[in-house]
């Protein structure tokens, strides 16, 4: 196959509550959405997970423009493409800026999904037909706050709760969930919070029997979370910290990270995703999906990974309704006692809702 034309389009999205993390405050989700064309007339859709502002990670939906204008769609337009797996191969010339390369490849594991007539799932071997999901709650105002929102999640049959932490809003937090919820699987995510100075306070984590902690020390560490595990009983999960199979190894051969949350925008494709999943079941660690609070597209290429075998934890998937008023395809994501069906339709298996993506679109350009 060969991409043929590309349309860029800045989508924004409000979402229905906003999301508090150690870094701040977001309530609109604005993101690139991109359309691609291949000689044999198939669509395919990516989605650019980066956001606004480069809280997470240092891409923002602007670098990721710029990667793609400039350095990515150039690359990869008219090139003879066999496989979805090539494509990390054409961008090898151009170092990191994941999100960027994710959205391309993404749209192209669509198109070679449609071409071979399988599902995305099947396309990159998935055999599970339901996946269990999770939810992933911000910082809120009030604990009492907090109880009431993870109940609700809760009551919808959710099969873990992520709660964000930050310094001065973590172990009163856990202790006042875990006395309100003493069955319920609960797990931290401190977004790069805290330092090798905060250990004493981090322990004290350990009486609440937390299914694990995501990226408590910093974005770009991968040794200092290995000594902190050692002082640890809860097992750490990386999140930030792992953007390529290598990085993967490292943590997993220094002891830093007994879990691995896996972001296919983070790792620059579900390519490079999969052989992390590979990886991890060879080593015997757990994996699970993680979210980028993503629109319906970037949704189901989640949906699609993880149908693969050792994603074996409840992911970040949560269904379309607890982020979007309406969401950009159609039926939208849903999740019922915190299962979702992995579709087995050709393709993403879900139908672009081309009315809501103009109705959010702020800006587009189309390259051939
Ligand atoms: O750290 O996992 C994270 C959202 C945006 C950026 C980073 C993270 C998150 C989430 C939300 O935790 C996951 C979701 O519901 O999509
Ligand atoms: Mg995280």
């Amino acid at each position: 196959m060969k991409l043929t034309e590309i349309t860029i389009r800045h989508l924004q999205m409000e979402l229905k509550s906003p999301f508090s993390t150690s870094f701040g405050t977001l309530k609109n989700r604005d993101f690139l959405l991109l359309e691609a064309k291949s000689d044999d007339g198939l669509i395919g859709w990516g989605e650019s997970v980066a956001f606004y502002s480069p809280w997470y990670t240092e891409e923002t939906m602007k670098t990721n423009w710029h990667m793609l204008e400039d350095f990515l769609i150039p690359l990869i337009l008219n090139k003879e493409i066999n496989h979805p797996d090539e494509v990390s191969e054409i961008f090898a010339s151009i170092r990191k800026n994941n999100m960027a390369k994710a959205a391309i490849e993404g749209a192209v594991w669509d198109i070679y999904a449609q071409q071979t007539n399988q599902s995305l799932a099947q396309a990159l071997g998935g055999k599970q037909k339901r996946i269990e999901v999770g939810v992933s709650i911000g910082i809120q105002s009030t604990i009492e706050e907090l109880i009431a929102l993870v109940d609700s999640y809760v009551k919808e049959g959710y099969k873990r709760m992520k709660v964000k932490i930050k310094p001065g809003w973590d172990v009163d937090v856990i202790r006042a969930l875990r006395d309100e919820f003493p069955d319920v699987a609960i797990m931290a995510d401190a977004n790069s919070a805290y330092t090798l100075n905060d250990i004493e306070l981090l322990k004290q984590l350990d009486e609440f029997d937390l299914m694990m902690i995501e990226q408590p020390l910093a974005a770009d560490d991968i040794v200092d979370h290995g000594v902190l595990q050692k002082e640890l009983k809860t097992p750490i999960c990386l999140d930030e910290s792992i953007c390529s199979l290598e990085d993967a190894r490292k943590a997993v051969e220094l002891g830093s990270t007994k879990v691995i949350n896996v972001k296919i925008g983070r790792v620059g494709g579900l390519t490079e995703a999969r052989r992390i999943h590979d990886y991890c079941a060879e080593k015997g660690l757990p994996v699970w999906c993680g979210g980028m609070l993503e629109s319906g597209i970037g949704r189901a290429h989640n949906i699609a990974l993880t149908s693969l075998p050792n994603f074996t934890l409840p992911g970040d998937t949560s269904g379309s309704n607890r982020y979007w008023e309406r969401d950009i395809i159609t039926p939208e994501v849903v999740a019922v006692d915190g299962m979702i069906e992995v579709p087995q339709t050709v393709g993403i298996g879900y139908e672009i809702d081309r009315e809501a993506v103009e109705a959010f679109t702020v800006g587009k350009k189309h390259y051939r």
